[in-house]
């Protein structure tokens, strides 16, 4: 059997799909895994991880022989593909089977914003509107300009599910698409003209911080941000005193600059709808990512190829 070793949570399931093939090292049932590694670590050519452990330095260096890390995500800025790429190693992640679920989580994350859903369920659940009436209106979701930050493979679905609601869309990416919708090289400018604002880019340093102050002012104090890709695009200081000081109107947020930690500030605010990094988190999805991760893994331990690498390790295929 191969040698693998894994360092994100494994399932049952994916458990015994990776016993058929390989002889899993899990780093939880070591005492010191860097220690493990410098005893053992030669040889060892396959790792599993997931989008937020990602590979520490320590583990890289520790796997001389590596050959492939799988990851199981879409984004990959916890991996140091750069490292990677240098030293011949694959890495592989599991983008498309998630892009309707994260789109749905938007839209989710979307309506609750724009319909104050957690108050008004707070407000039924706890007896409040037997004893002071109705709160106030909510605000339609219909017929909103959208800005999109990130048009890729999911953003391009939430442009799509957005349709039913008359939405119209703006979109922001280094590079025009050959699509419909208006395209903005400025994102400032695009939050401007946006009634929402959507990030759906990946982490690492070209998107780090990204949505700043001035983005927030733009967008105003009737904008809504939802944020679904990565934490570290929005300046997460920023954007509370955004909140705080109503230069910001609503936050629908699923991902946070230090995850699972997130702001007290944040966590008390009437006019945000937090969810814990949920957008791919359903039965079926995680199941079709995990597979994704596996094939990946089977494959590449079978004939040397790999069906999902990422754009940085092209030179190596
Ligand atoms: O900039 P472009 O033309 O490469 O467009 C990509 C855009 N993007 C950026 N936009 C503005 N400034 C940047 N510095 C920047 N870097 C990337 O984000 C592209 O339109 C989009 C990423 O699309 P995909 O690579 O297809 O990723 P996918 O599958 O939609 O997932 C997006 C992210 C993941 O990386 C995770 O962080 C999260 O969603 O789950």
């Amino acid at each position: 059997m191969t040698d693998l070793f894994t360092i994100a949570p494994l399932n049952p399931t994916i458990r015994a799909a990776l016993d058929t093939a390989f002889t899993v090292h899990h780093v939880d049932d070591m005492d010191d895994p860097v220690a493990w590694l410098a005893e053992n670590g030669a040889g060892i050519a396959y790792a599993l991880t997931d989008g937020h452990y990602g590979i520490k330095p320590e583990y890289l260096a520790g796997l001389p022989d590596l050959k492939l890390v799988s990851s199981n995500g879409v984004g990959y800025d916890a991996i140091d593909t750069d490292t990677a790429v240098k030293r011949g190693v694959i890495v592989t992640h599991t983008p498309n089977v998630l892009n309707a679920e994260v789109a749905t989580t938007t839209l989710m994350l979307l309506i609750a914003c724009y319909r104050n859903f957690t108050l008004e369920v707070d407000h039924a659940v706890s007896g409040r509107w037997a004893e002071t009436g109705n709160l106030p209106l909510s605000r339609s979701v219909d017929n909103r300009t959208i800005g999109i930050l990130g048009l890729g493979r999911i953003g391009m679905e939430i442009a799509r599910k957005l349709a039913p609601f008359n939405s119209k869309i703006l979109y922001h990416t280094r590079t025009k698409r050959d699509v419909d919708y208006t395209y903005y090289d400025d994102l400032a400018a695009m939050a401007r003209d946006a009634d929402v604002l959507i990030s759906i880019a990946p982490g690492g340093a070209s998107t780090h911080h990204l949505v700043n102050a001035d983005v927030m002012a733009a967008l105003g104090p009737d904008g809504v941000l939802i944020n679904v890709g990565r934490g570290s695009v929005v300046d997460e200081v920023a954007l509370i005193n955004a909140l705080e000081t109503g230069k910001l109107g609503m936050a629908g947020l699923d991902v946070f600059e230090n995850e699972p930690h997130i702001p007290e500030a944040l966590r008390k605010m009437r006019n945000v709808v937090l969810t814990p990094h949920i957008g791919s988190a359903t039965v079926e999805t995680r199941a079709a990512m995990a597979q994704l991760a596996v094939d990946n893994l089977l494959q590449h331990s079978k004939d040397g190829t790999v069906i999902s690498p990422v754009p940085e390790c092209a030179s190596l295929l």
